[in-house]
């Protein structure tokens, strides 16, 4: 098995780390965290890319130096450096920093001090009350500590859809050469397009099991054979993520992809409604007596219990049966009905192409529009925009839509909303744009009612047409600030402000939930890729996942409409 980009980019990534903890240079540290970022939003594989002859050190931020230490990592190599970091430091500390409250001074505190390397030593050190005197700790942060270890930090992660997307494709392509194998398909959370998954659930239609099963235990990228059955067996892949297949005859695989698609809750309720019509449900199939009615097909096991089909990303156990049964299910949005993609950054801030590229990108996906929301100047670290250079920047775009046809470039920024819930720019820059959205990127602690009333202000800036990553949270690193959603829904209703679901896949904000909430509000969602290079545009496939996990309809979504209609749609300004 080839080496992944993505391992790469975590051996890189761990590096930075150590080196963090260490108190190495900023720059250096600096140059790995740059590294990963490349290597892991590579559109082709590393180890292809040598095979070809291509030079790594032409990669951007990658030097002479560096080229040669991920050379080193895609031929299956140890790094002399790392390899020296973990003599120094002990193997868990890394998982330290991903607990809030952590970063590397603490953590090389907590080490040198207390000789602390794993989470279970902090909790202890922190019942016992030790951390408040240490040198730059203190009892308020031995409270968030304790909370956050409370509330699970620290604890094994859950793998976000990008990583279990490349671990599971490859292994689905070798499934489907084994003999007697007809269909091969990815079930469980993996399916409903859940933001991370606890482990995959493969389930396969063949006949006879045995051939699908020796490819599976045998497979290369394969770690570790939990459990080996004839029909069943689980294994543990290299970058630990945790790997059923199920092998069920032709006949019961849509009863079996049912079964294992989930949720639980959704498949309990569904052998409630076939014991009522005097059926038995499992997982070969829908049975009268012994006389197997269903089994072959979803699509036939849901008409059989009187139920329109229900999509995987409906099936959390809400109300989706019942939704069924009065035939009110929502249509959901798909990735075809998108026209345009509305948050989007250059070099100007913190991305890594240019407006004109940005816009020729988009445009070869199809889109009629794309907005380039760089960032404003109170983000002086990816140096925001001020007036003057947006002032430029619009005259810029004015200059390149000129030469373009089918397709407009919105001018747009991300504006930060400041503490106090004002703009950080003037009203008279922001309404020569198409566009304005506001985040929040600082001030993450306060408290819920000032958080609330601090995005309700921005709303009082008729400016103002979507709240970019309306909660803040970020998957596996923390919860997004404290807000109020009911008011201000309702004030994103009544001014017909937008709230942005952020296609990120460590973000996906709005979560599904949220989005629900936004539609049964009447507020719409602009799905949005927050791109900060060319292929990250492709991330919208996530966030439309993530809408149609929240119920939303085309018609919900701003950016299903055409830049016509979406400019009639945008809030007047
Ligand atoms: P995950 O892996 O934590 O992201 O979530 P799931 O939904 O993939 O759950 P998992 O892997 O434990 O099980 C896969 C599916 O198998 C689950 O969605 C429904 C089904 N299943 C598992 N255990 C049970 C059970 O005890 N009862 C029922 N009815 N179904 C179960
Ligand atoms: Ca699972
Ligand atoms: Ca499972």
């Amino acid at each position: 098995m080839p080496v992944t980009n993505a391992e790469i980019a975590a051996q890189l990534e761990k590096i930075a780390d150590l080196l963090d903890i260490e108190g190495a240079n900023q720059f250096r540290i600096r140059a790995y965290r740059r590294a990963a970022r490349v290597v892991g939003e590579l559109p082709q594989s590393v180890v292809e890319m040598l095979a070809g002859g291509e030079a790594l050190d032409k990669l951007p931020g990658i030097g002479e130096d560096l080229a040669g230490k991920i050379a080193a990592l895609a031929r299956g190599g140890h790094l002399p450096l790392l390899d020296e970091l973990e003599r120094e430091l002990p193997a868990g500390i890394t998982a330290l920093l991903a607990i809030p409250g952590l970063g590397p001074k603490r953590v090389a505190t907590l080490h040198e001090t207390l000789d602390i390397d794993d989470v279970k030593g902090l909790a202890a050190a922190a019942r016992a009350g030790k951390l408040r005197t240490l040198p730059g700790f203190g009892a308020a942060i031995e409270q968030k500590l304790l909370r956050a270890i409370d509330q699970g930090a620290g604890q094994a992660q859950r793998t976000m859809l990008p990583a279990a997307e490349q671990a599971v494709i490859p292994l689905v392509q070798v499934l489907e050469q084994a003999a007697g194998v007809r269909q091969v398909v990815v079930a469980g959370s993996y399916r409903r397009r859940r933001e991370t998954v606890g482990d995959l659930d493969i389930v396969v239609a063949a006949d006879p099991a045995g051939p699908v099963m020796d490819r599976f235990v045998h497979y290369e990228d394969v770690a570790e054979v939990t459990l080996a059955g004839t029909t069943r067996s689980t294994v543990v892949l290299r970058n630990r993520l945790q790997v059923d297949v199920r092998v069920v005859k032709p006949e019961s695989f849509g009863a079996a992809l049912m079964y294992f698609t989930g949720s639980k809750d959704h498949t309990v309720e569904l052998r409630r409604i076939a014991i009522a019509r005097h059926l038995k449900l499992n997982e070969y199939g829908l049975y009268s007596g012994t006389r197997r009615v269903a089994g072959l097909t979803e699509e036939e096991l849901y008409a059989k219990l009187g139920l329109r089909y229900i999509e995987p990303e409906l099936r959390e156990g809400h109300d989706e049966i019942a939704a069924a049964q009065r035939g009110t299910l929502p249509h959901l949005v798909r990735l075809a009905d998108i026209r345009g993609d509305l948050h989007a950054h250059t070099t100007a801030s913190d991305g890594r192409a240019s407006i004109a590229d940005m816009a020729r990108a988009a445009q070869a996906k199809g889109y009629g529009y794309l907005a380039i929301t760089d960032h404003s100047q109170r983000l002086a670290v990816v140096h925001g925009l001020d007036a003057k250079r947006l002032g430029r920047q619009i005259d810029e775009i004015d200059r390149l839509n000129a030469t373009l046809t089918g397709f407009a470039i919105l001018k747009s920024i991300e504006v930060d909303i400041l503490e106090d819930g004002s703009l950080d720019l003037p009203d008279s820059i922001l309404k020569r744009l198409d566009l304005v959205l506001g985040a929040i990127h600082s001030h993450f602690e306060l408290a819920q009612d000032k958080q609330t009333k601090r995005l309700l202000r921005a709303m009082d800036n008729r400016h103002l047409g979507i709240i970019a990553h309306p909660t803040g949270r970020l998957i596996n690193r923390r919860p997004g600030y404290a807000i109020d959603f009911e008011p201000v829904m309702r004030a994103a209703a009544e001014r017909g402000c937008a709230l942005e679901l952020n296609a990120q896949p460590d973000r996906l904000d709005l979560p599904d939930v949220r989005c629900r909430m936004a539609r049964d509000m009447g507020v719409k969602v602009a799905i949005s890729t927050d791109s900060h290079s060319t292929v990250e545009l492709d991330f919208m496939r996530f966030g439309v996942d993530q809408a149609r996990r929240g119920w939303l309809e085309p018609g919900d979504v701003l950016n299903t409409r055409s830049l016509g209609e979406l400019r009639k749609l945008l809030r007047r300004h």
